[in-house]
């Protein structure tokens, strides 16, 4: 750290940037001109490929800064000819109203903001109604979204929206390493630019075509950091068959979380992403936080969520019901007892950038 990886002289680096990383120094990579062409490219495709072109009007959401999210969306769709809004993260009030004044077509956030700004527009809606919004593509990604919260998110929007899922990490560029086509049946990997394999994160074996595990990539053609036989520690399975767009290369299913996001209750391993599914299945909002803690030895987890106005009821009976019936659906799914405690609609914290789904309180 921070700059003893890169393979090129400093000199011939244009761009810099950094991931947040959740203990110690960011992440740092660094760009040559070449390999700036390429990350547009690779972006210019998959943007296509959602079905942004060069009559999109795009509002850029991410954070513009170290966040490779921002600036990676930004130049591959200026490459396609799109219009580019770079309104950046936050400022929810503003982000509504240049949506609503410019006609804003397409939005590039996190799936977690994006349905932030969809609450926000709904409570707006007497003064401002939905109907004055334009807003048919949404390109998602930098997060985990099942698609029951991708369901929902499209439904907050009103008919006709429509969102994909992208993903990449810094180490590899950022954006463009792998998107969803409209046929939205896994990510299309920009093979000529990621060599994919995919590995048992326990014994490091490659493991054969068609399995689930940890996604470890190469990057073919970067300069300026090179990857080789990266561990992304992301958990997904590469699926061979064509497609149905046309488009041959292969596509991974959507990153089920990452190995190290993998919560361990009492000894059973437990994703996120499970109980994002759970909940959504049973009509609530993907509003919600995990709180991991360890008492008299013992793991313990509870799960807030969020009542939404479906469920919303006055009686402490019909919560402690509801309470009770989505305790045992988290059950049967994760075998682990986690304690549901329904919150007040829009009390949990609201992120920007990220959503935070997890505290784990437990002391290692
Ligand atoms: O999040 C790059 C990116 C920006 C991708 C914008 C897509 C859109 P990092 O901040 O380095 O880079 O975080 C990388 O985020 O290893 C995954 O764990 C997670 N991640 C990224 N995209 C997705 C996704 C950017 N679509 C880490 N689904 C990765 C699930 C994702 N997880």
């Amino acid at each position: 750290y921070p700059f003893g990886m890169f393979s090129v002289p400093r000199k011939e680096l244009v761009r810099i940037h950094a991931s947040s990383g959740t203990t110690g120094n960011p992440t740092v990579v660094g760009y040559t001109r070449e390999d700036l062409e390429n990350w547009a490219e690779q972006v210019a495709r998959l943007v296509v490929a959602a079905g942004a072109s060069d009559e999109s009007l795009v509002q850029i959401c991410f954070g513009y800064g170290m966040f490779t999210g921002a600036l990676g969306l930004h130049y591959g769709l200026e490459r396609i000819g799109a219009t580019v809004v770079p309104t950046s993260s936050g400022n929810t009030e503003k982000q509504l109203k240049f949506m609503r004044d410019f006609g804003t077509d397409t939005i590039v956030a996190t799936p977690s903001y994006c349905l932030y700004l969809a609450e926000s527009a709904r409570e707006r809606a007497e003064e401002f109604p939905l109907g004055q919004y334009r807003l048919k593509l949404g390109l998602l990604g930098s997060e985990g979204c099942t698609p029951e919260m991708r369901d929902q998110i499209e439904q907050s929007w009103g008919g006709g929206f429509f969102a994909t899922d992208n993903y990449g990490m810094s180490e590899l560029n950022g954006p463009g390493m792998s998107g969803e086509c409209r046929e939205r049946c896994g990510l299309h990997i920009n093979e000529d630019h990621f060599l994919c394999e995919i590995i048992d994160s326990k014994t490091g074996e490659i493991l054969p075509p068609g399995e689930t595990g940890e996604l470890v990539v190469t990057n073919l053609t970067k300069r300026g950091i090179p990857m080789l036989r990266y561990r992304t520690k992301d958990i997904t399975r590469i699926d061979y068959e064509p497609c149905a767009c046309g488009r041959t290369t292969v596509r991974m299913t959507k990153p089920r979380g990452r190995s190290d996001d993998m919560l361990i209750i009492r000894g059973v391993n437990v994703f996120p992403s499970q109980v994002e599914h759970v909940l959504l299945e049973l009509g609530m909002d993907p509003n919600y936080l995990i709180l991991v803690d360890r008492k008299n030895n013992l793991d313990t987890m509870e799960v807030q969520v969020e009542m939404n106005a479906a469920l919303f009821s006055d009686t402490v009976r019909d919560l402690e019901s509801t309470e009770k019936r989505i305790e045992g659906a988290l059950q049967s799914t994760l075998n682990v007892h986690a304690r549901v405690r329904l919150m007040e609609p829009g009390s949990l914290p609201r992120s920007e950038g990220k959503a935070k789904r997890v505290i784990d309180n437990r002391k290692l």
